[in-house]
């Protein structure tokens, strides 16, 4: 067991939530480094110096540092849930998520951070990508049809974190099909293990194998 990757993850980070499930998903063991953000591990740094979560760091020395690369690294191995339906409808609705949505999130939720921010105009634009989610889980359940793809894995982390953002407010609009989703994905026990707590991991400590034997 001393070739498994390491990947070095946040629990809190939506970008290492889908890689995590990817990987669990995918029954692809690798060694957690629990990452504190404002703490970045040296070796972290070294491997992937633009330093952001997660990082994945194969046997062979390759580095894969994008989330969605993560995913599809694993999924291309071995995807037991039929995640990849590499389709070009949902490519765009991961870029558009991954994009004009996580621009408007991240200034609903931090608009200290930007300047001249309107944080009503950013809840509103987000408020039109979600109504677009809802209407195309209304279909059949899930985005791009009756199971689970790897859309929902990919997007369903950043519409947590626009939901708890304000609770109260997610919770009243009239997006059934979307708040059913959300809070079926969160209760998934996919979700729950890969949400598991690991203590933050620093240079010479061993690490826990996070796969999904090891969480139930
Ligand atoms: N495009 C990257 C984005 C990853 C990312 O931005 N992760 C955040 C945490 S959610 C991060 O590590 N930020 C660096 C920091 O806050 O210092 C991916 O998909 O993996």
């Amino acid at each position: 067991m001393t070739d498994l990757p390491v990947l070095f993850s946040f629990r809190r980070c939506p970008y290492a939530m889908r890689a995590r499930m990817a990987l669990l998903i995918s029954e692809t063991p690798v060694r957690l480094r629990e990452v504190v953000l404002r703490e970045k591990p040296g070796e972290m740094i070294a491997a992937s110096p633009k330093a952001t979560v997660p990082v994945l760091l194969l046997p062979d020395g390759r580095v894969i540092d994008q989330s969605l690369a993560i995913m599809h690294w694993a999924l291309e191995a071995s995807d037991p849930g039929n995640w990849l339906l590499k389709n070009a409808d949902e490519t765009a609705l991961i870029a558009e998520a991954d994009g004009s949505f996580k621009d408007d999130l991240d200034r609903y939720k931090y608009p200290s951070r930007y300047e001249n921010v309107d944080v009503m105009d950013h809840r509103a634009a987000g408020l039109v990508f979600l109504e677009k989610l809802d209407s195309l889980i209304q279909v059949s359940g899930q985005l791009m049809g009756v199971i689970p793809t790897l859309a929902d894995h990919a997007i369903f982390p950043f519409v947590r974190q626009f939901a708890n953002n304000d609770r109260a407010w997610f919770d009243q609009l009239p997006l059934p099909a979307l708040q059913q989703w959300l809070g079926g994905h969160l209760a998934s026990p996919l979700f729950v293990a890969s949400m598991q707590k690991y203590p933050q991991w620093k240079s010479g400590d061993g690490e826990p194998v996070f796969c999904l034997e090891a969480s139930t």
